[in-house]
C-alpha cells in the first residue's frame, strides 16, 4: 500500500499509517498546518507513519496570514518546490487580499487564494507520475536561497519519479514553470567578474545557446554587479541544451550614477542532472 493524500488528507494518512505498522509509504502533498505544525508526532504525520513518508511543500507559512500547508521537515524526503511557499502564477495572501477588496469579487478572489498554491502539490505529483517528456528533480540543498544562488551545484540530484528507490533522506529544492509543462531541465550559471570591473547595479541576463541551437535566457544578477567575485543562480530552462557554445550578454544599468564597465571572465554552465560542466570563454 501508497497511501497519498493532500492536506488534511495528508494528516489523515500519518493517523493510518500510526495504526498500520508496517505501512511502506506515505506520499504527503502539502499536508495542512493549523492544528497540526508544531504538534506532537503521534497526531500529526511524521517519519515514524509509514517506512517512507515523503512530502511535497507547496504553500508552506503561518495560516494566519492565509498560508495552508506546513514549512517544516516532517517527513524522511521532504521537497519545497520553488520554495514551497508561493507556487509561480499564484498571488501572495496578502496582494492578493487586497486585489479582491478592490475589485469587489472577494469570494472569487479567496477561493484562488486559498487554493492554488496549495493545490498546485497535486498537479505536480499527477505530473510526476505521468512521467512526461521533462525531468522532474530536486536537489539537496540548505535552503531554497543557497539552491537559487547556484550555491547546492555538488548537492544531490533526487529522481522525483523513483523516491521509493533514491534511499534519500533530506530536504530537496526544486524550481518549475507556472503552467504545463510545470518541469524543466536545472542549470548552473556561474559567472566569474573580473577584478578590474566596476561594481554597478543592473540586471545581467544571459541568452545561452547550444551547438544544437537551443536557446534560454538566464537572469544571472538583478542588483549589484559584484566585481572580483563569482556569480551564480540556478536557472530552469524549458528546453534541453546540449553543449552551450554561445552566451549573448544583455545588462540593463538601474543607477545612472555610476560606471557601469564590467568584464566577465569566465563562464561556466552545469547541469544538475548530468553533472556535465561546459566552459563559455
Ligand atoms: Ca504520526
Amino acid at each position: 500500500f501508497h497511501l497519498v493524500g493532500h492536506s488534511l488528507g495528508g494528516q489523515v494518512a500519518g493517523a493510518a499509517g500510526s495504526a498500520l505498522p508496517g505501512l511502506p509509504r506515505i506520499t504527503g502533498l502539502d499536508p495542512a498546518a493549523p492544528w497540526f505544525e508544531d504538534e506532537d508526532p503521534a497526531v500529526r504525520l511524521d517519519p515514524t507513519d509509514a517506512g517512507l513518508v515523503d512530502i511535497l511543500h507547496t504553500n508552506g507559512g503561518p495560516w494566519w496570514l492565509g498560508y495552508v500547508g506546513i514549512s517544516a521537515r516532517h517527513g524522511h524526503v521532504d521537497i519545497y518546490p520553488n520554495g514551497g511557499v508561493i507556487q509561480p502564477g499564484c498571488k501572495k495572501p496578502a496582494a492578493g487580499a487586497l486585489e479582491a477588496i478592490l475589485s469587489g469579487e472577494l469570494l472569487e478572489v479567496f477561493q484562488d487564494l486559498a487554493g492554488c498554491s496549495h493545490k498546485r502539490s497535486t498537479v505536480l505529483y499527477i505530473d510526476m507520475l505521468k512521467k512526461g517528456s521533462c525531468p522532474y528533480i530536486a536537489v539537496e540543498c540548505n535552503s531554497y536561497e543557497d539552491f537559487e544562488a547556484g550555491a547546492c551545484s555538488e548537492g544531490r540530484v533526487i529522481d522525483l519519479t523513483n523516491v521509493e528507490n533514491e534511499g534519500f533522506s533530506g530536504a530537496g529544492y526544486m524550481d518549475t514553470f507556472a503552467q504545463t509543462p510545470y518541469c524543466g531541465y536545472h542549470y548552473v550559471v556561474a559567472a566569474s567578474v573580473s577584478a578590474d570591473s566596476s561594481s554597478p547595479k543592473g540586471e545581467i541576463k544571459l541568452t545561452l545557446t547550444s551547438s544544437k541551437g537551443q536557446q534560454t535566457t538566464a537572469l544571472l544578477v538583478d542588483g549589484t554587479i559584484k566585481a572580483g567575485t563569482t556569480q551564480s543562480v540556478t536557472h530552469l530552462s524549458d528546453t534541453q541544451l546540449g553543449d552551450v557554445t554561445a552566451a549573448d550578454v544583455s545588462y540593463e544599468r538601474t543607477s545612472i550614477m555610476q560606471t557601469n564597465t564590467f568584464v566577465i571572465d569566465r563562464l561556466t554552465v552545469m547541469s544538475y542532472r548530468d553533472s556535465d560542466w561546459w566552459s563559455v570563454l
